[in-house]
């Protein structure tokens, strides 16, 4: 008896009927049967039942995540980036200690897990810019700072397109002009104007338009902006001045 023997404690065993020496014993989970280890000192005026607490090393696990439309319950399709979120964990301790979702997929630290919920989460906001296919990914940790491995799912986000026009000059003695404004990230920009020359739209960030308009006629020039994204989904410019549903520059006489 001694250094590393091995044993399994079956209930209610006498510790006293051991001799002096350090021991390395297994605990069995009763519903799992997964086996933890842990060593105990036995002295000469040893209690007769110990305190054992084992080290729990045994990752907790997703049971269930499935991510769906709010309104429609579709889960590969979404036009809304909130989501709703179905989500189970299990560990072997009895307790799931935080739940998270990311939208990467690599393992979250201790740190990160602690900024999760208590509970499952049942919705989620998608961070990630743009429309697309956007996987996310839910964690659970367990009391021992035991991270899961990570279960993902996929779905097909497809937003409405955004626009904006910033304020243009109007009337004006100036027959060229710049207007530009934000727009939905990955969506492109369409300029029409039949009074005017139109260039090239540019953009200056992901978000952002502008276009260079030249040889405006005298009096009105209505324009039209529209926004197209990667979907096919439109919006076009709020109504304006000029009597016009678009944008419109007045060009009086110099
Ligand atoms: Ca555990
Ligand atoms: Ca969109």
């Amino acid at each position: 008896m001694g250094n590393g023997l091995f044993f399994t404690i079956g209930n209610n065993y006498n510790f006293s009927l051991l001799p002096p020496g350090t021991y390395k014993i297994t605990g069995i989970h009763r519903a799992l049967g997964t086996r933890t280890y842990k060593d105990i000192v036995i002295t000469a005026d040893q209690p007769t039942t110990l305190d054992i607490n084992f080290i729990d090393n045994t990752k907790p696990v997703i049971t269930a995540f499935l991510i769906s439309d709010a309104n429609t319950a579709n889960k590969e399709y979404t036009t809304n980036r909130k989501v709703q979120v179905e989500m189970e964990g299990y560990d072997d301790s009895g307790t799931v200690w935080r739940y998270l979702i990311t939208e990467t997929p690599e393992t979250p630290t201790v740190e990160q897990m602690l900024l999760g919920d208590e509970n499952p989460y049942t919705s989620y906001d998608i961070h990630s810019p743009d429309d697309g296919q956007k996987a996310l990914y839910a964690w659970v940790m367990d009391g021992s700072n035991n991270i899961s491995i990570g279960s993902s799912v996929t779905i097909l986000l497809d937003t409405a397109t955004t626009l904006t026009i910033d304020t243009i000059t109007s009337p004006t003695y100036i027959n060229y002009q710049t207007m530009g404004g934000q727009k939905e990230e990955g969506a492109l920009i369409d300029v029409n104007c039949s009074t005017a020359a139109i260039g090239a739209v540019n953009y200056p960030s992901e978000t952002t338009w502008s276009v260079v308009l030249s040889d405006l006629n005298l009096g009105n020039n209505e324009i039209t902006v529209i926004s197209t994204d990667q979907y096919n989904n439109q919006n076009k410019g709020l109504p304006d001045t000029c009597n016009s549903q678009r944008k419109c520059f007045r060009l009086l006489p110099a």
